[in-house]
């Protein structure tokens, strides 16, 4: 038989067949996908065969068909282990807020960075406008129009109203897409405005640190009414970056891709050189700072989650 892994608690998967009938997997035996050393060998998202146990309703996974994407991420910069977050995706949406809890620029850079590098299209979806005042707003249009200049929608919307989530909505139908972002930020209270049946668990946020609770444990797909599906995943701490060369990092911020090819060097980092066409378009503002202060960070493997920008 065969279904798509539509939640991994990491030692069960629920399968689900084209026909909407749902099985509990285990995998079969020591499960290695070659090239690629990560703490699931299978996610959310996965397209796997499987045979069903005779007089139960288990499986076991046989095959994973080969995925047309994925995107993974280290859980801390220490950690030799990766983890893939999900498989086969059509939009890698960031949820970010401003404010309980802020998203600090570095992590959505980190983000964007991740699915450039697996060629994923990725969006903002800036939460919780509605608990905004001048400060985070002011800062929301700052952000808005630097991530739209370099290429990503970005939707300004509140879970608890309403506000705007008919954008979301239109963004994501008939697609694949992937809710990611800090505990707290309201993937899993999007979910449930997006498509109000499916009442999926959110929590609040911790009166002292302002933070989110880690409510959501699992991955899961969800099918939605008006088609494609929506993955809300576990909130995370840190994003960060699996197996990147240095010399790779510039061409995943779309504002320097369109400048980097006019440096004197071709191998060029844009940090000390002259004649660097980078710097002098940041110099110029053609390119946001905070934008190039990522490149930097990311490129000195610098995993400071302090906030800059404002
Ligand atoms: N004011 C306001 N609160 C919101 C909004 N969206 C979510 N919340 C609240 O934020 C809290 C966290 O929401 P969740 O949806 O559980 O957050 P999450 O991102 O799924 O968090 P994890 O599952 O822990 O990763 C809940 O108390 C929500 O009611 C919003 O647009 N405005
Ligand atoms: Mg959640
Ligand atoms: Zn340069």
């Amino acid at each position: 038989m065969e279904g798509i892994v539509i939640k991994s608690t990491g030692s069960w998967f629920r399968v689900r067949s084209a026909a909407g009938e749902e099985t509990e997997c285990k995998l079969k035996g020591k499960f290695r996908i070659k090239g690629i050393k990560t703490t699931n060998p299978v996610a959310v998202g996965d397209h796997v065969v499987f045979k069903k146990q005779p007089n139960e309703n288990v499986g076991l996974i046989r095959e994973i068909r080969p995925r047309h994407n994925h995107i993974i991420r280290k859980s801390t910069k220490l950690s030799k282990q990766s983890h893939i977050i999900a498989a086969n995706i059509d939009i890698a949406i960031l949820v970010v807020a401003l404010k309980d809890p802020l998203t600090p620029i570095g992590f959505i850079d980190r983000f964007l960075v991740t699915s450039e590098a697996y060629h994923i299209q990725a969006a903002l979806v800036f939460n919780k406008i509605d608990i905004y005042g001048q400060k985070e707003l002011k800062k929301l249009n700052e952000l808005t129009s630097i991530y739209e200049f370099a290429g990503y929608p970005c939707l300004q919307v509140s879970a608890l109203t309403g506000q705007y989530i008919a954008l979301v909505t239109q963004l994501i139908k008939n697609k694949v897409s992937l809710f990611s972002g800090i505990s707290g930020v309201g993937k899993s209270a999007l979910i449930n405005t997006i498509e109000p049946g499916l009442n999926v668990k959110t929590g609040d946020i911790s009166k002292y640190h302002r933070t989110g609770k880690h409510t959501t444990t699992y991955p899961e797909m969800h099918p939605l009414s008006f088609g494609g599906f929506i993955i809300d995943t576990p909130g995370i701490r840190e994003f960060g970056l699996v197996d990147f060369k240095k010399e790779d990092i510039a061409e995943r911020f779309p504002e320097m891709r369109r400048y980097m090819h006019s440096c004197q060097f071709n191998n060029c980092t844009h940090i000390h050189e002259p004649k660097c066409a980078v710097k002098e378009a940041v110099e110029n503002g053609d390119i946001p700072q905070s934008r190039y202060n990522s490149y930097l960070r990311i490129y000195n493997d610098d995993y400071l989650e302090k906030d800059e920008f404002s």
